[in-house]
């Protein structure tokens, strides 16, 4: 696989609203898209800093997995999303060297991308998102 770089770095947070102030006021970062991503149950809202980004996850729904992540563990760092070029490819190539996958095929992510994800018992506790444009 070929990873370029990183391509967001997302933050669970009960509520985006209630952070915008850190991330805008503090930081001067811009948040230039909030998008609901109905598949995963989270809101999002995106900052940009310089070729990756930043990406606030508010859980729209109980059942949802950042809301069992935030109950469990609290807010902070939920994942980490790398971009490659090809995503079916980089999930297979994971799968044949022993890491355990979330899906095995790319789906539809936040901002038109294909996402997929490992499992993070097999990534030394980080769970990892693989990105394609
Ligand atoms: N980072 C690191 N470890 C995590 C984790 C995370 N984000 N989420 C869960 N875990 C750990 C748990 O702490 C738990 O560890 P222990 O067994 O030591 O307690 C273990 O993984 C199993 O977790 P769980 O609470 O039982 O939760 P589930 O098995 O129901 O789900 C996971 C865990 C990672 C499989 C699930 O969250 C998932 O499928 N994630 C991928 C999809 C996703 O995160 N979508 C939201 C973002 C979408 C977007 O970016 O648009």
């Amino acid at each position: 696989m070929e990873i370029t770089h990183i391509e967001h770095i997302g933050i669970a947070v009960k509520s985006i609203e209630e952070h915008l102030p850190y991330y805008e006021g503090v930081l001067g970062l811009k948040c230039y898209n909030i998008e609901t991503v109905e598949d995963q149950k989270v809101k999002t809202a995106f900052f940009k800093v310089g070729q990756t980004k930043i990406e606030l996850l508010e859980p729209t729904d109980e059942t949802s997995t950042v809301a069992k992540f935030i109950e469990k563990r609290g807010e902070g760092i939920h994942h980490i999303a790398y971009a490659t070029n090809n995503v079916n490819e980089a999930l297979a190539e994971a799968e044949a060297k022993g890491i355990k996958l979330i899906d095995n095929q790319g789906r539809p992510g936040a901002e038109g991308l294909t996402i997929g994800f490992l499992h993070p018992k097999f990534t030394g506790g980080v769970l990892t998102e693989f990105c394609e444009r």
